[in-house]
């Protein structure tokens, strides 16, 4: 139970995943038995008609550890990388959390943002991670069909320490 109120406290029910575990009893019944084809129509993608589709990891996965060190100072470990679109960044949670991985919208390219969007799973608000909190926890992040460019990239909780990096994308 401590984890929901953590959760509850950082926002990470923005996204409304956290609704669907209080409602359970009453109305599920009733329509988890029978296949009702009028409600059939609730996956389709209606309204912004081009919606990228997320992109599987086709290359290798880049470890980046998320850190505090010796100093107190935090880290990714490395800050800056370079790989191949296709190529997947696996984030780790080692020390100092709770960390995040987050990229700004605003600086973002349209293009790279819409299919980075779509590659991005669980985002609490727009290209946000959830929060790490405890050591081994990780985020992967598939740059599958990314087009090229340098990406910055940020822990939201110690932006303002200097925790962040690029990810060059070739
Ligand atoms: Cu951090």
């Amino acid at each position: 139970m401590r984890s929901w109120k953590l959760a509850a406290l950082t926002g990470l029910c923005l996204i409304g995943a956290c609704g669907g575990e209080k409602k359970s009893t009453t109305d599920s019944a009733a329509t988890a038995s029978t296949p009702t084809p009028a409600n059939a129509t609730t996956s389709t993608p209606s309204t912004n008609g081009t919606l990228d589709s997320a992109a599987a990891i086709t290359g290798q996965t880049v470890e980046v550890k998320m850190l505090q060190d010796a100093q107190g100072k935090y880290h990714f470990d490395p800050a800056d990388l370079t790989i191949k679109s296709g190529d997947g960044v696996k984030f780790i949670m080692v020390s100092g959390g709770p960390h995040n991985v987050a990229f700004d919208p605003a600086q973002m390219p349209a293009d790279a943002k819409a299919q980075l969007s779509a590659n991005m799973l669980q985002q609490v608000s727009e290209l946000s991670s959830p929060m790490m909190m405890n050591p081994n926890e990780t985020y992967t992040i598939s740059f599958g069909k990314m087009p090229p460019g340098k990406y910055e990239f940020h822990c939201t909780p110690h932006l303002a320490m200097g925790m962040k990096g690029t990810i060059t994308v070739q």
